[in-house]
């Protein structure tokens, strides 16, 4: 477990401050740094903009199911997805969009996925918490809680009984952190010394439920000591800090070495779209207004000269017409046939398998078709 300094930003002064105290850093930095600096600025702000704008897609109605929004967690994923090379591998939990842009996968397919579309990024059947792309190593995406954990885990081990050398970055939330799927899942990774990054966002709620609340060692990237994984904590409002702890962590695991990375970061609305987050108090969200790490990464460049107010409308104005392009694109795509339904399902007919299309009768089963028949 690595030594930390760091903790938990107390006040919007102190971040305030943080980020003035970074201009002193500009004096040595060349032109592909600064204009590393600028491109998580322009992809922060892209996931701000597309989350802003998915959820009022839903309160139009024109998404529906679970929406789980990346909204303050925008310098967390720039950070951690810089560390990527293309061929490594992404799991992520049912907070993915921004994950899945980021990874390259095209807005207008991510967007049509959440509208429940046929170009969807999942054929429109998946939705906003079931993402996957092949060709971009997103292995998903995935609703049930921690369930992404043991898959990665998997991954990894593929990976190194090929003898490749890529490696798998697993994010989950601080609540996940209590299931029993992470710590054995932690335990097999460093006992076979998988070549894998847990990431855990720890955004200090799991639904309503603090983390002081629920997690008996609060400190989350301290249980990585339990199986003897190096372990470390970042400021995940900062997307330079994360991008070099997520360097660090990747490097690790590709020389066999699994890490647990904890980003301790912001979820700035409810759990979900439909939760109005009415447990938070008037001054916490005051609070939480002020670490905002689009506003505070904006300020920053600012700072450090790289970027002005013409700059930062241009960026927005692309970031907006983007986003304005995805949802066009989602809107007229149609949606996917009832009949393919269970395309792409891997069970294969059992008896009494239900695989009845809602409004078949319950005790008359459709003809189960053949094996095979079903892609
Ligand atoms: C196995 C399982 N149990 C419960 C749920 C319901 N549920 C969905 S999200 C969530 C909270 C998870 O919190 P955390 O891990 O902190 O992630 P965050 O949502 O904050 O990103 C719960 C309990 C679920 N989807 N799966």
């Amino acid at each position: 477990m690595t030594a930390q300094t760091w903790t938990p930003r107390k006040t919007g002064q102190k971040a305030a401050a943080a980020a003035r105290g970074s201009s002193a850093k500009s004096a040595g930095r060349t032109v592909e740094d600064g204009e590393r600096l600028v491109d998580f600025y322009r992809r922060m702000l892209l996931i701000r903009r597309f989350e802003e704008r998915a959820a009022r897609g839903y309160t139009q109605a024109l998404i529906g199911g679970y929406c789980h929004l990346n909204l303050g967690e925008e310098a967390a994923v720039v950070g951690l997805l810089s560390a990527l090379r293309p061929s490594d591998y992404l799991f992520t939990n049912y907070r993915e969009h921004g994950y899945a842009i980021t990874r390259g996968i095209d807005p207008n397919r991510v967007m049509a996925e959440l509208y429940g579309r046929v170009d969807g990024v999942s054929k429109g059947w998946g939705g906003s918490m079931h993402m996957f792309d092949i060709d971009k190593r997103m292995l998903g995406g995935y609703g049930i809680v921690g369930g992404q954990i043991p898959l990665a885990t998997g991954a990894a081990l593929a990976i190194d009984y090929r003898g490749g050398d890529e490696v798998v970055l697993c994010t989950m939330g601080d609540g996940t952190t209590n299931i029993g799927a992470f710590h054995e899942s932690l335990n097999i990774a460093a006992l076979w010394n998988l070549p894998i990054v847990y990431v855990i966002i720890n955004n200090r709620l799991g639904m309503g439920t603090t983390v002081e609340k629920s997690s008996a060692e609060p400190e989350l990237y301290r249980r990585g000591s339990a199986y003897r994984m190096a372990s470390e904590r970042v400021d995940g409002l900062d997307p330079v800090a994360v991008a070099a702890a997520a360097a660090r962590a990747a490097a690790s695991a590709r020389d066999g070495k699994p890490f647990l990375l904890e980003v301790v970061s912001e979820r700035l609305r409810g759990h979900s779209v439909v939760d109005p987050a009415k447990y938070r108090s008037a001054e916490e969200v005051a609070e939480l207004k002020e670490h905002d790490p689009v506003h505070t990464f904006a300020a920053r460049l600012v700072d450090e000269g790289l970027l002005d107010a013409d700059s930062l409308a241009k960026i927005d104005e692309e970031a907006t017409a983007r986003v304005a392009e995805a949802a066009a694109f989602a809107e007229a795509s149609a949606f996917p046939e009832v009949s393919t339904l269970f395309d792409y399902t891997y069970a294969t007919p059992v008896p009494n398998d239900s695989r009845r299309l809602p409004g078949q009768p319950l005790f008359e089963p459709a003809p189960i078709p053949e094996y095979g028949a079903v892609r």
